[in-house]
């Protein structure tokens, strides 16, 4: 690394109350600056902690701090945990010149596959999505390349890029989760397969259409992946404003969906219900199975209602029984990422 004129202030751990905080004081001149605001045990280049004051003037008290000081320009300084004491180290500090600089900027710029990764790690919300991480942050995609490289079938070449490619829609979403819409009519049951998915209940459900104004949404994990589902308000006619404006946001977040889950109510006519969306990313999910007794024929004459599941874009569920939902989650998952990576599988970030 190079040196700046100013030595880089990083704090190594999160803010918030902790017991400890770690800032490093990194570049040319870093001795010097703390030396301006230090009484306790001499200052050294050495591998043994040094104890110590950190003046700071700025709220006008002394911190105690244990220091490191690997080299003359390279130091951490370790204090009481809360925001005030870093913030006013770091105040101090920067009125001797030196800069403020984010972990993920000193440590990784982002520009290789092992610096992005490195710097996405902390935000990965599950295991599978962190092991996925690390093992780009350990080479993988770099090694992929390398053997990519010496194939000389150009088949096989081509099936690997492919995987790449395919990997890389994957490699989006190992932090930013997955974004599944459920939207249909009013009254269909959105929010009450929202909840269901969920396990709790995070949406209001009322006999009462147009219940639901606004977009909820709520993360989970399916097989590992993040997921952020949202219920939105259901489609119809309406002379509220409110609802209107609703039924508008609903229309924006289909448009930005990954996966759009369009309920339709099995005991209400075809004929009343409204238009499905014409797109390729969808899994209409016929709800309300519970109230259709086996032998009759439902409103919706082209489903058999025996049948849980009637194709892979089609389901037949209950979100008051549960039945069927775990067809449509591992659906769901499948539709997102149709062939997950393999331990050590390289995925571009
Ligand atoms: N019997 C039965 N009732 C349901 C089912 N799903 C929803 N409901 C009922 O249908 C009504 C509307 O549900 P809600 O989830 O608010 O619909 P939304 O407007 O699409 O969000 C409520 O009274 C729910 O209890 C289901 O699978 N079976
Ligand atoms: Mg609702």
């Amino acid at each position: 690394m190079t040196f700046n004129t100013f030595p880089k202030i990083i704090r190594l751990t999160p803010s918030g109350r902790g017991a400890v905080a770690s800032i490093l004081l990194y570049g040319s001149g870093a001795l010097d600056i703390l030396k301006r605001h230090w009484t306790g045990q001499e200052l050294c280049v050495t591998d043994q902690p040094l104890f110590g004051r950190f003046r700071l003037e700025i709220i006008g008290q002394n911190e105690e701090v244990v220091v490191h000081v690997s080299n003359r320009n390279e130091i951490e300084i370790h204090s009481h945990g809360g925001e005030i004491v870093v913030s006013a180290i770091e105040s101090t500090l920067i009125q001797d010149g030196a800069n403020s600089v984010s972990w993920q900027d000193f440590f990784c710029n982002g520009k290789t596959q092992s610096e992005s990764a490195l710097r996405l790690l902390p935000f990965a919300p599950t295991e599978f999505t962190a092991q996925i991480l690390l093992d780009q942050y350990n080479g993988a995609l770099d090694r992929e390349y390398a053997e990519i490289e010496k194939l000389e079938n150009e088949t096989l070449k081509q099936q690997r890029l492919n995987r790449l490619k395919e990997n890389a829609k994957i490699g989006k979403h190992l932090v930013e989760p997955f974004r599944v819409v459920l939207a249909g009519a009013s009254n269909a049951g959105k929010s009450s397969l929202f909840n269901s998915i969920l396990g709790f209940q995070r949406s209001i459900v009322n006999v009462i259409a147009g219940t639901t104004r606004d977009v909820v949404s709520s993360q989970t994990a399916l097989d590992g992946f993040p997921v952020t589902f949202y219920d939105t308000a259901g489609f119809r006619e309406t002379q509220f404003d409110l609802e209107r404006q609703g039924i508008e946001r609903s229309r924006q977040s289909i448009a930005n969906a990954d996966l759009l889950v369009w309920v339709i109510d099995l005991t209400v006519p075809e004929t009343e219900q409204p238009t499905i969306p014409d797109t390729e990313n969808i899994l209409i999910c016929f709800n309300k199975i519970d109230l259709v007794s086996p032998n009759n024929s439902t409103p919706n004459d082209s489903i058999p209602c025996e049948q849980q599941t009637v194709s892979e874009k089609k389901f037949i569920v209950s979100a008051t029984t549960g039945q069927g939902i775990e067809t449509l989650l591992e659906q769901i998952i499948r539709r997102l990422v149709p062939n997950p990576p393999k331990p050590l599988e390289a995925v571009p970030l």
